[in-house]
């Protein structure tokens, strides 16, 4: 399974009309890779649109302007408009809104992503790449091999996955192959200030309300090695806002000299049906710290250096479950 096995999905007669989407909670990568790739979808002649991925993060309805959701209502059947589904950033069914999973058996799926936990990936092709920082330069690098076009619009919008994904070309899944792809986005007329000022420059009022209450109730462990706070529903109904607020805020955590590990629980008002408690857990690490293996033993997923998992329970009860999860796996006794 491989690149060239998701040129040929795509490239298929039989796949005339083709739906894209991503994982839930939809961020920056997700969203500028589908419309990216929608955007060169259509320029070969498809029907190609960006399906079920909304709310769009804070600031970032601008990649939308080129390119608009496809949003279906859970009682309709939105597979029928189409032959083929992609399947971008998130390699689990259960990582995708409860609308897309209608998809399951239903379409054609190929699969693309670059999550270290995703193992196969879904779908009958897929091609999957830990190494790669983000979808939006596989995105470059499948078009470039495809031979197809990447009109502005699409040079924007994957332009705007790969700066997001690198954290400014900052992480370390910064490759010569990620500043390729970057170099392919902004000679096709990709604009780096307009996403600057919609990525880092448009911090909502709300989110800053929340960071505020995150510093105030921050804890330092293991002499400052370990950051870890936590925002309940009060909090976020004092900041008017659900877990749209919390995006990239544990980097306020992370970004602190001496601090290795960062942990952000976080209970947002919103619930999903039929559950209790519903507490987001994010993980940050610093080299060696492997983030998986804390969040695995949640059931969750994500990468080397940044992971995920949802438990459900109080939320302080979770920040102290996750505590001594994050001692025991990176900052053992040393009489241990
Ligand atoms: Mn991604």
């Amino acid at each position: 399974m491989s690149m060239s096995d998701v040129i040929s999905f795509l490239s298929s007669p039989a796949h005339q009309r083709i739906a894209l989407t991503g994982h839930q909670r939809p961020d920056a990568d997700s969203l500028g890779a589908s419309v990216g790739l929608s955007l060169i979808l259509r320029g070969l002649g498809r029907v190609a649109n960006p399906v079920n991925l909304l709310p769009p993060p804070p600031g970032l309805d601008f990649i939308l302007d080129s390119c608009p959701i496809h949003q279906a209502s859970p009682e309709e059947d939105w597979t029928k408009d189409y032959d083929a589904l992609l399947v971008l950033d998130c390699g689990e069914w259960e990582r995708l809104d409860p609308v897309n999973r209608q998809a399951k058996n239903r379409l054609p799926v190929a699969n693309l992503d670059h999550h270290a936990s995703s193992l196969t990936g879904i779908g009958e092709v897929a091609w999957i790449e830990p190494q790669a920082s983000s979808i939006g330069e596989m995105a470059v690098q499948l078009a470039a091999a495809a031979g197809w076009a990447l009109s502005r619009d699409a040079a924007q919008a994957l332009w705007t996955s790969i700066v997001a994904d690198t954290g400014r070309f900052s992480y370390d899944n910064t490759r010569p192959a990620t500043l390729k792809a970057a170099q392919a986005c902004l000679e096709a007329g990709a604009d780096p200030v307009l996403t600057a000022h919609y990525l880092f420059q448009s911090t909502p009022r709300y989110a800053r309300d929340l960071q505020a209450r995150l510093l105030t109730r921050a804890e330092f462990h293991h002499q400052g090695r370990l950051a870890l706070s936590w925002l309940t529903p009060a909090d976020f109904q004092a900041a008017g806002c659900g877990s749209e607020g919390t995006q990239n805020l544990i980097n306020t955590l992370q970004d602190t000299a001496g601090v290795e590990v960062s942990l952000l629980v976080s209970e947002p008002p919103e619930k999903p049906p039929g559950r209790g408690n519903s507490v987001k857990a994010s993980l940050r690490t610093l080299e060696p710290h492997d983030a998986l293996r804390v969040v695995k033993r949640f059931g969750g997923g994500g990468h080397h250096r940044a992971a995920g998992c949802t438990l459900s329970q109080p939320v302080e009860a979770a920040v102290r479950l996750l505590q001594k999860a994050v001692s025991e796996e990176f900052f053992p006794p040393p009489h241990q």
